[in-house]
């Protein structure tokens, strides 16, 4: 028996799915065309569709999981959960007008038509702000609607913003924010839940190393204590003497999040030759 999981085939979740389950220590071949691919080191059965098919496949159990973008469940709710945020596929869904456009706040948008591909999400919120527009739903190429005369203004998903700067538009509202993120079949069976428990255990594996840096630095030993209350680590630092009297290396683990405070900090109790290296796995 084996877990099927539904990733995107091409476009802009393809390689970070990939490269997630590459990193879980599964491995598949990736021919071209091919549909579906059985994994060589885990019983993962992959099959390669259209994003916006993905929660279709998993609620029906066609597939069991899948990786998507959260705003294709906000536009399209189906009978799946979510079981983690992947991190990878960050973008946001916004409402941006030509430059010409005297834009005062979100009350303009009344009697304004706005193009999207995403006219539930877009109408809910516009609706919260107590605005009726008027939504005109198109499949895609959102971005060039105003300058042909089809929409004042577009809702679309923006990441870099460069699409949006070369059509003259310019980002003023965000509507929501998304990224890929794993979903299940609600009703799988013992067997099936154990392997995703497994791979979910891989994930979480996976996000929390890329999330935190493995750092090592030189300081004094009378430094020691003043330094470890800086870095907590996975349990507390390491601290190794170093070939030099009255100096030790001291190697800790910390957050991206916080990685510069910590290094301020760091240098101003003395530490010095700080490394930080990235992490492969973290196993908690
Ligand atoms: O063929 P298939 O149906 O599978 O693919 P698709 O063309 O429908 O989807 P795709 O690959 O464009 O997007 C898949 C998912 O990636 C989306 O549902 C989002 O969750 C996520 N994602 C992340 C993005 C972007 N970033 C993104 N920038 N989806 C689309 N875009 C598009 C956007 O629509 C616009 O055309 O990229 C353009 C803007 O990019 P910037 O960098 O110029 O701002
Ligand atoms: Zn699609």
């Amino acid at each position: 028996m084996k877990l099927k999981i539904a990733l995107q085939r091409s476009g802009k979740l393809a390689e970070g799915s990939k490269e997630l389950l590459r990193k879980c220590g599964i491995g598949f071949s990736n021919g071209g065309d091919k549909l579906r691919a059985e994994a060589s080191d885990f019983p993962l059965e992959i099959f390669f569709l259209r994003d916006d098919d993905i929660p279709d496949y998993v609620a029906d159990g066609v597939a069991d999981i899948g990786i998507v973008g959260e705003n294709i469940l906000a536009e399209d709710p189906k009978e799946v959960e979510t079981l983690e945020k992947l991190g990878f596929g960050r973008c946001r869904l916004s409402i941006a007008v030509p430059k010409t456009f005297d834009y005062g706040g979100v009350a303009d948008f009344g009697d304004k038509r706005i193009a999207t591909s995403y006219p539930g999400v877009l109408g809910k919120y516009l609706s919260q702000q107590g605005v009726a527009a008027d939504i005109h739903e198109i499949g895609g190429s959102v971005e060039i609607a105003p300058s042909i005369g089809l929409a004042d203004a577009v809702c679309d998903l923006v990441s870099s913003g460069s699409t949006l700067f070369s059509n003259g538009l310019r980002e003023v509202e965000t509507v929501m924010e998304s990224e890929a993120v794993l979903i299940a079949n609600p009703r799988l069976d013992p067997n099936r839940s154990a392997l995703l428990e497994r791979l979910l255990f891989r994930i979480r594996g996976v996000r929390a190393a890329s999330q935190n840096k493995y750092i090592l630095l030189n300081a004094p030993s009378d430094k020691i204590a003043e330094i470890s209350a800086i870095l907590p680590g996975m349990k507390s630092p390491t601290v190794v003497q170093l070939a030099e009297p009255g100096w030790v290396s001291i190697h800790s683990v910390i957050s991206e999040h916080d990685f510069w405070e910590v290094v301020d900090s760091l240098k101003r109790a003395g530490a010095e030759g700080i490394l930080v290296l990235s992490i492969d796995q973290m196993i908690r």
